[in-house]
């Protein structure tokens, strides 16, 4: 299994920007875990510092690369374009839009940032990129609340005797988010509601709603089109507006990162995805010079173009996820002493909860994981952490 990220926004931010510049990348053939024809679905990467070094090991993934110490571990991209705006106010938002944003675990919201483009996505200047920050998350709303109705109504409609729980009725309603009765009982009543529906007014289905959105779809704002005068100016505006520090803004520039990794595919520079520099390696013409030169100032200010960094932030801050090493508590690997897998694995992962993700056979037969830093024996229910090396130690 993994993870999908997906890059949402109204028309022309630079959703498919992003998602050519993320996606190509040069790496060996057979390297790639899955092949799609769902030209809409990528294979980007999230760097993780190699742990080999540690253990005087090497290096060999089995899928991604190992760049001087860097691994580069796949995860999928998904370009869920297809937001209709003014959606709520009738056209509902759209079939494929929703089937695309259900199978994703974690959103990217692509806003340009400098203001070029309305509502639709068409020319025009001094657009205030909070209106689509706004859009984007009342539309999401209103499709929670949209289906929360539905699961109350059903709730209150069907007689399931004295046993009826909203929370289950609920988290069946909003299965496709991936949530559970546990996630729903908890989020009523961390707002403070009863779990009694008939107390229950206009706003608190309201904060119900956005609520579970929140948790369900976690999401990152792209600051795009960061390389143009009016979207630094905006970033500093936005960034400082206290009415949006519940959000993570990353600053990016899909153009530059596309820029840069058709260079390096063409031999004019040597440039590694998220670095806040690059060598000029060819012999670019003068424009093409003056053009990197202009990125390398760029880059350089904001700690890169911010496409790797976007895409990291998501998966590991975002949503906590973690990476996990298999090893062995001499090295890595056992049979040949070489570092391999990295695995992508829910923030609250434990022990036994890596050996099922490994196999279900390993699951089953788990006695107890090694620390491979400590050597030290870990138990099924330890909570893993970022980096960890660790053996299972299974009867299977
Ligand atoms: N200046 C600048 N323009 C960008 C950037 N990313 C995309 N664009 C431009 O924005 C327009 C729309 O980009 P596109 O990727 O097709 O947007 P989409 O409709 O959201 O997929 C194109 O003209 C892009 O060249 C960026 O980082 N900086
Ligand atoms: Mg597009």
């Amino acid at each position: 299994m993994s993870y999908r990220i997906g890059l949402v926004g109204k028309p022309s931010v630079g959703k498919s920007s992003f998602f050519n510049a993320a996606t190509m990348n040069d790496v060996p053939e057979g390297a790639y875990p899955f092949t799609t024809i769902d030209p809409s679905v990528g294979e980007a990467y999230v760097r993780v510092e190699c742990a080999a070094p540690e253990f005087d090991e090497t290096c060999s993934p089995n899928l991604g690369v190992c760049r001087d110490g860097t691994r580069f571990v796949p995860t999928k991209l998904v370009d869920v374009a297809g937001l209709i705006p003014g959606a709520h106010e009738g056209n509902g938002l759209g079939n494929q839009f929703l089937t695309d944003l259900n199978e994703t675990d974690v959103l990217i919201h692509i806003v340009d940032f400098s203001g070029t483009t309305d509502s639709k996505g068409e020319p025009t200047e001094g657009h205030d990129p909070r209106e689509d920050i706004d859009f984007l998350e009342t539309e999401l709303d209103m499709w929670y609340l949209d289906i929360l109705e539905k699961g109350i109504e059903s709730h209150e409609t069907t007689y399931e005797g004295a046993d009826a729980k909203i929370e289950v009725d609920l988290a069946e309603q909003m299965s496709a988010f991936k949530t559970n009765k546990d996630e729903i009982k908890q989020i009523i009543l961390s707002l403070g509601l009863e779990l009694d529906t008939d107390t229950w007014d206009a706003d608190d289905r309201d904060a119900l709603a956005r609520e579970i959105r929140k948790r369900t779809k976690p999401m990152l704002i792209a600051a795009n089109k960061m390389d143009t005068p009016e979207a630094q100016a905006n970033w500093d505006e936005i960034t400082d507006d206290p009415d949006y520090d519940h959000l993570t803004f990353v600053p990016t520039s899909a153009h530059a990162e596309g820029a840069l990794k058709t260079a390096d595919d063409n031999g004019v520079v040597d440039y590694t995805p998220g670095d806040d520099d690059f060598e000029i390696i060819g012999d670019p013409s003068a424009d093409q010079k003056a053009g990197l030169e202009q990125i390398r100032e760029f880059i350089a200010d904001y700690g890169g173009t911010g496409v790797q960094q976007a895409i990291e932030t998501a998966l590991f801050d975002v949503l906590g996820c973690i990476a996990v090493f298999p090893g062995s508590a001499n090295g890595s690997d056992d049979t040949d002493g070489v570092f391999r897998d990295c695995f992508i694995l829910p923030e609250e992962a434990t022990t036994e909860d890596f050996a099922y993700f490994l196999h279900s056979d390993i699951g089953d037969g788990l006695l107890h994981g090694i620390d491979c830093r400590t050597e030290r024996q870990v138990g099924a229910d330890h909570d893993l952490t970022h980096r960890d090396v660790v053996e299972i130690v299974s009867t299977n």
